[in-house]
């Protein structure tokens, strides 16, 4: 089966990545489906629940993480990369090596999902290049082992876009395609809880530099932060889905092209009400208090308009196929 390499762009709505770390350590579904069967298993749930794209990784990205060699990465994602891609699943593989990338586009994933944003391999814009898919490029200051020491700021946000800017032009002059390329604060990447909600209250700066902007927040540590209990004890990893929907439905607001989340139904449903929040029009014209009255409303990824992928949900894209509807 060919899988286009092109970014989902649902016309009215926030695009949904649903995480798939077969890993045995991820902080959040470490261990959960590092074998085959159960990767396999939990990719088919994720897409059945209405992923856009499954991000299939095999390397642990927490703070303090290892490195896991490109043999080891290839070995853990590529099979259940290729058995999703048999069933038309579309899919990024979340890699920081070129070679892991490369397997992966081979296997049948049509995007890379690059959390160094090209820094950690110098290989990756050239896999990237070749292959023409799209390449999310996200904010990084270093390996995992190194990340708290680098996250110093005195304007996160300028900080964070101008070290994007130096990203693309990079992957630009490495000859990518600028419309294959989106941008990613990177959430928990080199940043304290406080650097992380200041990235999402000023994602318009980022959506300012005209490119799609994915946000990852799901589950992570300044969700924790942020309900922590009268001890101050943060909310466990396990608690914390609610947030991860709070910020789908701030992302979605303040126009992001995309969020990547573990649970993928209800931020779904928020980015859909969202959506139809801002497509309503009753009462707007006749100018009520709040009317017209902007949330960060632009449209993100100024230089890729719309397209689609059909939309509808994974569900209903299975009830459509058996329905015989499907286009
Ligand atoms: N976060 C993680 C892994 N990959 N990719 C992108 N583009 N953005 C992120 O914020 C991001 C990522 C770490 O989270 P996980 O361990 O739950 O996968």
């Amino acid at each position: 089966m060919t899988i286009a390499m092109a970014l989902p762009r649902p016309a009215d709505r926030l695009v949904v990545i649903g995480v798939l770390n077969v890993t045995p350590d991820s902080f959040s579904d470490g261990g959960r489906h590092d074998s085959p069967a159960t990767a396999l298993r939990r990719g088919r749930e994720l897409w059945a629940q209405g992923a856009d794209l499954v991000d299939v990784g095999g390397e642990s990205t927490r703070p303090g993480a290892g490195p896991v060699d490109a043999a080891e990465q290839i070995r853990r994602v590529c099979p259940v990369i290729e058995a999703l891609a048999a069933l038309g699943v579309p899919m990024s593989v979340d890699t920081t090596r070129a070679a892991v990338a490369a397997a992966a586009l081979a296997a049948g994933a049509s995007v890379i999902n690059d959390a160094s944003g090209g820094l950690a391999d110098p290989d990756m814009a050239r896999v990237a290049s070749d292959a023409g898919c799209p390449w999310i490029l996200t904010h990084w200051r270093g390996p995992s082992v190194a990340m708290a020491a680098s996250a110093r700021y005195r304007d996160v946000v300028a900080e964070v876009a101008q070290e994007l800017t130096e990203r693309v032009a990079a992957a630009e002059r490495a000859g990518v395609d600028p419309g294959q390329l989106v941008i990613d604060p990177g959430l928990g990447f080199a940043k304290r809880p406080e650097h992380d909600l200041a990235l999402l209250r000023q994602l318009g700066r980022l959506a300012d530099l005209g490119l799609p902007v994915l946000v990852g927040a799901s589950r992570k540590s300044f969700l924790g932060a942020a309900l922590a209990d009268a001890t101050g004890a943060p909310r466990p990893v396990d608690r914390r889905e609610a947030a991860t929907v709070a910020v789908t439905a701030h992302a979605a607001a303040a126009g992001a092209w995309g969020v990547r989340v573990h649970e993928v139904a209800a931020s779904l449903d928020a980015a859909r009400v969202i959506a139809a929040i801002r497509a309503a029009d009753g009462g707007a014209a006749s100018g009520g208090a709040l009317a017209g009255r902007a949330l960060g409303g632009r449209a993100v990824g100024g230089r890729a308009a719309g397209g689609g992928t059909g939309g509808g949900t994974g569900a209903e894209r299975a009830g459509a196929e058996r329905a015989g509807t499907t286009r």
